[in-house]
């Protein structure tokens, strides 16, 4: 692959879009190397994904706007479904997906990082939905995704604008967990992916379906979710070892431990 680095490290692996001539923006061949990277990660080996931009400046500067500017409508909406059908799926990736957000996430960028379970940034990093000064809407799922994860007016206020907000003001509107200066953001990425890695795999993947799926249904479905992959995770070897770990008084699960996601 050109433009996508794949590294398995352990338990988790990292996937680092590099185009860095184009500040990693996301043409059809990208698209198209990251939907392969993607599809072949085995979810059985790897419990944890992380997704960062090669450099110091940029995560994705946006969808590719030199081979958007002659798109017709037909091949817009097409450009559109490619980048929507590679995002799902991230989102719907068995295991969790941590966007490392180094830099500029505007437009795709942004949409790229919000289809990941969790963002954490740099310092340095900047957010935006550019797109209405383009003279387009965002594309790749950004006016759905961003108003379900910060504020409908805070989402509208963003695309309406097209304004883009810095580490600190995402921080504070909840787009992203936590910001850490450049230096410290891929250790800080790996240790959360390794932590996440080191819990009951069956356990990870159902928590992440239970509410994701569960996010997307009236509560009364959305429990039912809930009790039937919670069901699911007993009589495997996850819950007996888990379980029976507390009970032999080795891991005792129920230390109150208090985590800093800041620094954690
Ligand atoms: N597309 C193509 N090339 C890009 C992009 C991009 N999105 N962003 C940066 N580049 C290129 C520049 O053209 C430049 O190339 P070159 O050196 O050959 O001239 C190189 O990257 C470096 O960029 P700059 O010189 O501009 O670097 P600066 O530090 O001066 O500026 C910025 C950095 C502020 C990030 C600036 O590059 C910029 O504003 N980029 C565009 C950001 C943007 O508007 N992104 C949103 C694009 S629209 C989008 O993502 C829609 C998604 C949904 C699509 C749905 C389709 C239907």
């Amino acid at each position: 692959m050109e433009f996508i680095k794949y590294e398995e490290k352990g338990a988790y692996a990292v996937l680092t879009i590099d185009r860095q001539a184009a500040l990693n923006a996301l043409n059809s061949q990208v698209l198209d190397e990251l939907n392969e990277a993607v599809s072949a990660i085995d979810c059985d080996k790897i419990r944890a994904l992380v997704i960062t931009g090669a450099g110091e400046k940029s995560f994705v500067a946006g969808a590719d706007i030199g081979e958007m500017s002659s798109l017709t409508k037909a091949e817009g909406e097409a450009f559109g479904k490619k980048g929507n059908d590679v995002f799902r799926k991230i989102e719907t990736l068995p295991i969790p997906v941590i966007a490392a957000v180094n830099g500029f996430a505007l437009g795709g960028g942004c949409e790229l990082s919000m289809s990941c379970d969790i963002r954490i940034a740099s310092e340095n990093a900047v957010f935006g939905q550019p797109e209405a000064g383009l003279g387009i809407t965002p594309g790749f799922g950004g006016t759905q995704r961003l108003a379900r994860l910060v504020s409908p007016g805070m989402a509208k206020q963003m695309i309406y604008t097209a304004r883009n907000i810095k580490a600190d003001e995402a921080y504070r509107i909840g787009l992203v967990n936590a910001v850490y200066p450049a230096a410290e953001l891929m250790e800080n990425a790996e240790k959360m992916a390794a932590g996440i890695a080191a819990q009951a795999p069956i356990a990870v993947r159902n928590c992440k379906k239970a509410i994701n799926d569960g996010l997307e249904a009236p509560m009364d479905e959305a429990i039912v979710i809930e009790e039937k992959l919670f069901g699911a995770c007993f009589e495997t070897e996850d819950q007996r070892a888990g379980m029976g770990n507390f009970l032999k008084k080795k891991d005792d699960p129920t230390k109150v431990k208090v985590v800093d996601f800041q620094n954690k």
